[in-house]
């Protein structure tokens, strides 16, 4: 399956290493054919070249958006060699065969990166490199595409190592990375007009992107990943700025998403907020009136599990803030800002990766979120579910009182960002025990409950945190059981949607055991 390699067509934006490897396939005795500046760049360096428009018998037109759309070129790709009736066709319109295609487009991605106009943006994006990239890509049984400089080397070896010519699972190699560049600019394409038109998001978002970081290893070490960004200018991980530490590994990434997302539904108007994650969950979130004060408290929910976590403060991470940071081993922190007095304090710890995202996301906007099955992807939009106090709906004799309602709310905001089933227990403003991830909702009230009894004794307390807390469940409690659970743990106040068949009975428990209850009508699972 070796095929000769007589004739080539070149038509690159990007002319880099483009005069090296046309003065390689000349020596070899290959036929150039190339597009105006392409020709003219090969023409200048003294190689022989032919210019497409002499074998269409067409000008390039209409400011060069046509220049190779045409059976001259596309039939000279896509003819099957073998083929009698292919070949026929090919004599009676006098079609050459084109052996080799060289292509790298318009640079869309560059322009829109630096900020080209919306007809700047239209004018680049390249119809005719596609089409030409697609058909060779297509015919790689015979054909040859290369649409990466970083591939004009591991042509020329190919052919010097089989006297000139091709083998098939080169061409295929080829071939794939041309569908996988075609395809990602397309993608490009699609996420590029959906901000320009201010739509919030692709309606069905491209599953593709620009490549950002190969990273060391994926979840485990034995697995292989990268990195790729949409073109959101979203603040959050993948914009932020990196100022020190080790470069941040695939889970730093994921737990680093969780918790700048949970820390930005504390709108910094309304106070500092810290939030601490692990294995994507948190295991601290609080409020403060500083946000020393904010970090301490969510540090206090589970001191155990914190060591080693990701750290998302919602306002400039300051130099007190920073001190107590660095007491414990932390993989990342991430913040709106940062403040030279708290560089200065991370200086010393030189793994410690420190992030500044410019802002906080709006936890509101629209957006959507893909995850993949086998076999598929599944598409939906992303949870910016939102309520508010008068949405409550106090379903208990008992109403909550002022400081209740106040954590309460919390509580709900938290229990959107746990791994379901979800249960988070909040006091005076900060969690003091969460339940996530477990089967059952009464396992995550009661794990919740258990942990915040070995937080008291670490901190030296008589009772646990939980009591005369509040708590939040992501879903309906299906039976009493995981309510009394919460009520025996010591909470005062109950937030979740409502709407199990039983809700009568759940209400009747919690009005015996004195709680009060609100239903909020919307649900947040989180899997
Ligand atoms: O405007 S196009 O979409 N129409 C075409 O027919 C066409 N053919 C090649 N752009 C087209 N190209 C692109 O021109 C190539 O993909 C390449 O990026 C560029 C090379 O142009 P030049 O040789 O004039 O520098």
């Amino acid at each position: 399956n070796l095929q000769p390699l007589r004739r080539a067509l070149l038509s690159v934006s990007d002319k880099t290493g483009l005069i090296e490897l046309a003065t390689a396939l000349d020596a070899k005795g290959v036929e150039l054919l190339s597009t105006g500046g392409t020709a003219k760049a090969i023409r200048e360096a003294g190689l022989p070249v032919k210019d497409v428009s002499d074998i269409t018998k067409f000008p390039e037109m209409m400011d060069g958006r046509v220049k190779t759309l045409h059976p001259m070129v596309h039939g000279g790709l896509l003819a099957l060699r073998d083929n009698a009736d292919h070949q026929a066709a090919m004599d009676e319109h006098g079609i050459g065969a084109i052996d080799l295609l060289v292509v790298n487009l318009y640079p869309f991605e560059a322009t829109v990166a630096a900020g080209g106009d919306y007809e700047t943006c239209i004018e680049n994006i390249d119809i005719g490199g596609p089409a030409m990239i697609r058909a060779a890509a297509k015919n790689h049984g015979f054909v040859s595409v290369v649409v990466d400089v970083e591939d004009y080397d591991a042509l020329l070896t190919e052919l010097d190592a089989n006297d000139g010519q091709t083998g098939m699972a080169f061409r295929q190699t080829l071939a794939q990375t041309a569908y996988a560049r075609t395809g990602a600019y397309d993608a490009a394409v699609s996420t590029w007009m959906a901000g320009a038109i201010k739509q919030d998001a692709p309606r069905r978002k491209a599953i593709a992107g620009t490549l950002a970081q190969s990273l060391r290893y994926g979840e485990n070490p034995h697995q292989s990943a990268s990195f790729y960004t949409d073109g959101s200018t979203r603040p959050g991980v993948a914009t932020a700025k990196q100022h020190q530490g080790k470069e941040l590994s695939y889970n730093n990434i994921n737990d680093t998403d969780a918790a700048f997302e949970l820390v930005a539904e504390f709108d910094p108007a309304d106070g500092p907020a810290c939030a601490i994650i692990k294995h994507a969950n948190p295991c601290g979130v609080a409020r403060g009136a500083t946000l020393a004060e904010a970090y301490q408290s969510a540090f206090d929910c589970d001191r155990t599990s914190a060591f080693g976590g990701i750290i998302a403060l919602n306002q400039t991470l300051d130099g007190a803030t920073a001190k107590q940071i660095v007491e414990i081993f932390t993989e990342v922190v991430i913040a709106p800002e940062v403040t030279d007095e708290a560089k200065e304090v991370f200086a010393a710890k030189k793994n410690l990766r420190l992030l500044t995202t410019g802002g906080l996301p709006d936890v509101r906007s629209a957006g959507q979120t893909w995850k993949q099955v086998s076999g598929g992807y599944l598409i939906q939009d992303r949870d910016n579910g939102f309520i508010t106090e008068s949405d409550l709906k106090v379903v208990t004799k008992r109403a909550p009182d002022a400081q209740e309602l106040a954590d309460l709310l919390l509580a709900w905001k938290i229990a959107k960002h746990v791994k379901s089933n979800a249960i988070v227990y909040v006091k005076d403003g900060a969690t003091v025990g969460v339940g996530a991830g477990q089967m059952s909702r009464v396992d995550s009230t009661r794990i919740a409950a258990r942990k915040s009894q070995d937080m008291a004794e670490v901190l030296g307390l008589a009772e646990p945190l939980t009591k005369g807390s509040v708590v939040a469940s992501d879903a309906f409690f299906p039976f009493s059981d995981g309510l009394l659970t919460a009520a025996e743990a010591g909470a005062t106040a109950v937030i979740q949607p409502g709407g199990s068949m039983r809700d009568d009975e759940v209400i009747a428990a919690a009005d015996e055991a004195g709680l009060a209850m609100v239903f909020t009508g919307m649900r947040h699972f989180r899997h």
